[in-house]
């Protein structure tokens, strides 16, 4: 038997910072058991009732994203370090669509981060396995919440740039980071024309040693592809910048960029419609798939769908009575 606590008592603890109680508080977000997602959605919307009562500091969400090894790990570890020496308390999060799998995780690999996770002001979280993509990113949004209730006033998503992640993540920040190696063809670093364009900054990292020419020159070709993108309608145009993780070169400009965005968005409002337009977006995803789930969860429906579709393909049944016959 475990000890249960109230919801008050987790909200308490993780309003006033206790990392022990925002961990366990994260593994009844992630946990499949009903009785655990019930706590789970009661302490949220404790933590929920009392920061809408006294917003704390504005926090900054910031996606990053780039293919395997271009150094995504390893600049959050110099950016972090950055921030913490700041004074900011940082949640690094990760949205890993691998884990699915191998039941690992993107950032399981701790020894890639062993400075940062050691830092007192930082709060380091893997990605949960054996989900649905839909699923991880909803429990990542959740957990982001209760980071931010928690303290973290700046919260670090990173995704693999291999498939569907980029865009889930791109729909639960305020700013969104591309990663770039130097040299490497668009096609070898498989990026779509599609994830360019959801960028609010390009980054060429690894910009060191013998690299630093190859990047330079990355920097002017990336710059003049991202000219012929249409406006962003916000007036704010992505940046293409180099920096070095190893040696921290650019880390400084990077931010001072990130920050020039947030002060733009900000002020225009073009901030509070994203996030607005983000909460809409993670309602209808969360909609859609508790209908999936209620619907697939129904006794017989696989059986009865085998034979409605065996109906449907012979053309004696049309797709409209289809439905109606399975929805009742
Ligand atoms: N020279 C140089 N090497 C770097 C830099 N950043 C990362 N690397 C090296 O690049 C390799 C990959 O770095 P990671 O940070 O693990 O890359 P990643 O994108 O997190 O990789 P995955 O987690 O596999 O997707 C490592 O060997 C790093 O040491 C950099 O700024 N300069
Ligand atoms: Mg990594």
């Amino acid at each position: 038997m475990r000890n249960r606590l109230t919801p008050d008592q987790y909200a308490n603890g993780i309003l006033a910072g206790d990392r022990f109680l925002l961990s366990r508080a994260i593994t009844l977000i992630e946990s499949r058991r009903p009785d655990d997602q019930q706590l789970a959605q009661q302490v949220l919307t404790a933590v929920l009732t009392q920061t809408n009562n006294s917003p704390a500091k504005p926090s900054l969400r910031i996606g990053i994203t780039g293919v395997p090894g271009v150094g995504k790990s390893t600049f959050i570890e110099t950016l972090g370090k950055y921030l913490t020496s700041q004074g900011h308390q940082l949640a690094v999060l990760a949205v890993d669509p691998t884990s699915q799998r191998s039941g690992g995780s993107l950032l399981g690999d701790k020894t890639r981060m062993e400075t940062l996770s050691l830092d007192p002001k930082a709060y380091i979280r893997p990605s949960p396995a054996g989900e649905s993509l839909g699923g991880v990113a909803h429990r990542t949004r959740e957990t982001m919440l209760l980071c931010e209730a928690a303290g973290f006033d700046i919260v670090l998503i990173e995704t693999v740039g291999v498939g569907q992640s980029e865009t889930v993540v791109h729909g639960m920040v305020d700013f969104f980071l591309l990663l770039m190696l130097a040299g490497a063809g668009d096609e070898l670093q498989g990026m779509k024309r599609g994830i360019m364009e959801l960028a609010d900054m390009l980054a060429i990292t690894k910009a060191d040693g013998v690299n630093t020419a190859a990047a330079q020159r990355a920097q002017v070709d990336y710059q003049n592809a991202l000219h012929l993108f249409p406006p962003t309608g916000t007036g704010w145009f992505p940046p293409v910048l180099t920096c070095s993780a190893l040696t921290g070169t650019g880390i400084d400009d990077l931010w001072r960029a990130i920050l020039d965005h947030q002060r733009l968005t900000t002020a225009s409002g073009h901030h509070k419609q994203r996030r607005q337009e983000q909460q809409l977006a993670w309602f209808r995803a969360l909609l859609q798939q508790t209908l999936d789930h209620r619907f697939y969860a129904q006794s017989g429906i696989r059986e009865r769908l085998t034979t409605i579709e065996a109906q449907v393909r012979a053309g004696t049944l049309l797709p409209g009575s289809a439905v109606r016959e399975l929805l009742g």
